[in-house]
């Protein structure tokens, strides 16, 4: 490997021109004077690869290290966001490329636009998963993620009418220079059928899957770089295809039709990224999806034992598996279906083994989003997996007896198989029970998983449960993402924060009153806000002003997250516009982005309603010029680039104890912006780093969400008693937003006046009062300025290094290279 090092590629200017043309010529296959701007890219991003390549093979050899414990991080999503920019960064040759391509005549800025994001994920949890990435290869763990290559990520949104439509994301279209297919790297995955009971030459009782199909999963490999540390780890997707085996059967039968629609089947699994975050589908396809990628990637571990000559034996030493969330939880049942039914091992031994490898991270405590999957449907797709279940839960459920004896109803709530009405195969208890570790994603939700969801199982085994509060990469989100405020931050306190920020971006505070400090802090906002500016006036003819306060909220859009309870707000400072009570009234801009999920019809009427508010507005001199509203469409990671540094308000408003951390407000406060926000998720944490001064909060805790539901909630009763509240309902009920359309709202209203189940009512007016207080804030510009300051300085926590560091000592036992 030490040759392979000679060969690599330099970085001078003169260099990276060079090899940008001779991409042109042997990979584009294009003279450069017939050059599409794609064309660039695909150049650009070859050359780039390309740098990464030689650490990659030393890397590989890291993996062939059979000293290093490799973290394997299986989830069902990664939404790693455009390539290019990222790689650049972390490799350290932004100013080589940049005047490389002034050289060659090209604008590096609009060859970045030209990459198509890879957005094989939902929001958060997907998100989450791609900064982990950065932060395990910047800290140099050996690390592979696992998961599936959909040829159809996460749709894009268009809007028409003021509707969400849904566009089928072809992000593959014009090729993709990043990932590298690994054709040799292929394992058969079974589906279906049955099992069969058998006596092995020893006399013992075994049992084997006897499959209706079986798939194909190949590797497509691309490499993640680690920040200036020339250190590289895998991303390893699958994609499915037939087995020849298959085809072949059914040529010989002469059925050329069946062969093809067994290839269909096969190429379907790995087709498409379900688009609901939160809501369980309950869907065949998806269950599949699991158990495809799941299958593979262990399969590709065990692989890798050998290769580095280990045993069975030593596998818990040599990985640790991360459950990201339920998804590819079925591991569990497959770990002990290879080591028992196909290695021979006994049941105890591998059930230790398979403890010992795996940990489960929880991301949610919404009822509706814990995966359960009916009975029937289960053994359908996974027979010999739903037996594997029944062994692991009775042995469980027997230890539960001999502890707590005649303990039924916690036999019930503890169960596997959930069997009140119809049956159920409760994931997050196979989960629990299978791992070695069980952390939720901010103080408050492990607080709540071991209160409520999880709580039996934290009463058995207190030991197992951790918290690991999420966090974010500096790199792209502060560095890639906000330049202007990275080189401010470096000019003051060096560039060390890039990859320590918990311990250096503190050193900020003491310009915190520096009054030519703060000049130059609210430049760059300025700056960042002109840029969203032209940017939403190119791309869609929206006018907004940048002189005006930017209060803005993105992320995926669900009742609980409660964009309604921002919208109410809006339309309580048009009624005091229109009413000339406009005192106290600081310009604003708000700011929505988000998807809904296509078939949740409550959450696209929160979309509708928010673009009838901004149209009503825009038709309105009278009110915008004093606010407008936009909403931008496909929020995704690419546009989120242009919208975290320009914000000068975060909205992080879902009612307390749902929001089981949230990221995206990490991103905002670590960009200078403010937060308005509930006791909920990571906000908690957010808030006592950078100060109660700091921090706008309201509402109720999770503790009085709790007792007010039990003890009776009427909304009614609130939106009776409060004149402002009812006048603000009242006049979305009278057509005002629609045109004089007076059914178009009428599911939303209902919904908030009959049971308002996100107690939207309840905070109305603690938000309402709380918006007061930030408008008063933005007024005074030096105190807001010191405010914005002070949240940046303290966020150092919030870096999904310190994240990755709790993992590592925790949960994996691994230490940073
Ligand atoms: C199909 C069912 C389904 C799909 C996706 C259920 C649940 C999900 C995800 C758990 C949704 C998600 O992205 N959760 C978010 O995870 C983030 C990272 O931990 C947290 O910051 C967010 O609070 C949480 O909502």
């Amino acid at each position: 490997s030490t040759d392979v090092m000679h060969i690599g590629p330099g970085n001078s200017v003169a260099e990276l021109k060079e090899s940008i043309l001779g991409h042109f010529c042997f990979d584009v296959g294009k003279s450069p004077e017939y050059a599409t701007l794609h064309d660039w890219y695909m150049a650009v991003a070859y050359s780039v690869r390309e740098r990464m390549m030689e650490h990659w093979v030393s890397s590989l050899e890291r993996i062939r290290d059979k000293h290093q414990k490799i973290v394997g991080y299986l989830s069902a999503e990664f939404l790693m966001g455009p390539h290019l920019g990222n790689a650049i960064i972390n490799l350290g040759i932004e100013q080589q490329i940049k005047e490389a391509a002034e050289q060659l005549n090209i604008n590096l800025d609009e060859i970045l636009q030209q990459e198509e994001e890879p957005g094989l994920g939902n929001g958060g949890l997907g998100r989450l998963a791609a900064c982990y990435l950065d932060s395990l290869t910047t800290l140099k763990v050996p690390a592979i993620g696992y998961g599936i290559r959909y040829e159809f990520g996460i749709f894009d949104q268009m809007i028409r009418d003021g509707w969400q439509v849904e566009i089928t994301d072809k992000w593959l279209r014009n090729g993709n220079p990043w990932e590298i297919v690994k054709p040799e790297l292929n394992y058969g995955v079974k589906l279906g059928g049955k099992t069969q009971g058998y006596t092995d030459e020893k006399g013992g009782y075994r049992v084997k899957w006897i499959p209706e199909y079986e798939i194909r999963g190949v590797a497509y490999d691309t490499p993640v770089p680690g920040y200036k540390n020339e250190t590289i780890n895998l991303l390893r997707l699958w994609k499915s295809e037939a087995t020849e085996s298959f085809d072949f059967q059914a040529f010989d039968k002469g059925d050329y039709y069946g062969a093809v629609h067994e290839k269909v089947f096969s190429e379907t699994i790995s087709k498409v990224l379900y688009p609901n975050d939160v809501s369980e589908a309950g869907k065949k396809l998806r269950l599949s999806q699991q158990y495809f990628f799941v299958s593979c990637s262990l399969q590709d571990a065990l692989r890798i034992l050998e290769l580095r000559g280990l045993s069975l034996d030593d596998l818990p030493d040599a990985v640790t598996f991360q459950l990201n969330d339920t998804h590819p939880s079925i591991a569990i049942a497959e770990l002990m279906r290879l080591l028992v039914d196909e290695y021979m091992v006994d049941w105890d031994k591998a059930w230790e083994c398979t403890r010992k490898t795996f940990a489960y991270t929880n991301h949610t405590l919404l009822p509706e989003a814990l995966e359960k999957w009916s009975l029937p449907l289960f053994a359908h797709i996974l027979p010999r997996h739903l037996e594997i279940i029944y062994e692991i839960n009775s042995r469980f459920l027997s230890d539960i007896r001999n502890k707590y004896p005649g303990d039924d109803d916690r036999i019930r709530r503890m169960s596997i198989i959930d069997e009140q009405g119809s049956k159920y195969v409760r994931m997050a208890h196979l989960a629990t029970i299978g791992s070695h570790a069980v952390n939720g994603v901010s103080a408050l939700h492990t607080e709540l998983l071991k209160q409520d969801v999880l709580h039996d199982f934290y009463e058995l085994q207190p030991d197992a449960f951790f918290n690991v509060t999420n966090g974010v990469t500096p790199r792209r989100w502060i560095k890639l993402y906000n330049p202007r405020l990275a080189s401010l931050i470096s000019d003051r306190i060096g560039e060390r924060w890039i990859t320590h920020l918990e311990t250096d971006l503190i050193n900020l505070q003491s310009f915190a009153d520096d009054l030519s400090f703060q000049q130059a802090w609210r430049d760059v906002k300025k700056q960042n806000k002109t840029d969203l500016a032209h940017l939403l006036k190119q791309r869609f003819g929206m006018n907004i002003n940048p002189d005006s306060l930017f209060d803005i909220q993105v992320k995926r859009i669900h009742e609980y997250k409660r964009q309604h309870l921002n919208a109410l707000h809006i339309i309580h400072l048009y009624n005091r516009i229109k009413q000339k009570r406009t005192d106290g009234i600081t310009p604003r801009t708000f700011i929505f982005g988000g998807k809904a999920a296509p078939a949740y019809y409550l959450a696209k009427l929160i979309i509708k309603l928010i673009n009838a508010i901004g149209e009503t507005i825009d038709n309105d001199p009278e009110v915008n010029q004093f606010i407008r509203v936009v909403f931008f469409p496909d929020f995704n990671v690419k546009n989120g680039a242009h919208v975290y540094k320009a914000a000068d308000l975060s909205e992080q408003i879902s009612t307390a104890g749902k929001e089981a951390s949230g990221t995206g407000n990490m991103k905002f406060s670590m960009n200078g912006a403010l937060t308005i926000g509930t006791y909920d998720g990571a906000n908690i944490e957010i808030m006592e780093c950078v100060g109660e001064d700091n921090f706008f909060l309201f509402g109720l805790d999770a503790a009085e969400v709790k007792a007010i539901k039990q003890n009776g909630y009427h909304p009614y009763d609130v939106y009776n008693n409060n004149n402002d509240l009812k006048e603000v309902i009242d006049l979305i009920q009278s057509g005002a937003f629609s045109k004089g359309d007076t059914n178009i709202f009428k599911p939303l209203i209902n919904s908030l006046l009959g049971d308002d189940p996100y107690l939207v009512l309840q905070d109305y007016q603690a938000y309402v009062d709380c918006q007061q207080r930030v408008s008063a804030a933005y007024n005074n510009e030096q105190a807001w300025t010191k405010m914005s300051i002070l949240n940046v300085a303290r966020m150092g926590k919030f870096s999904s290094d310190r994240s990755i560091r709790d993992y590592c000592e925790n949960i994996w036992h691994v230490t940073p290279g």
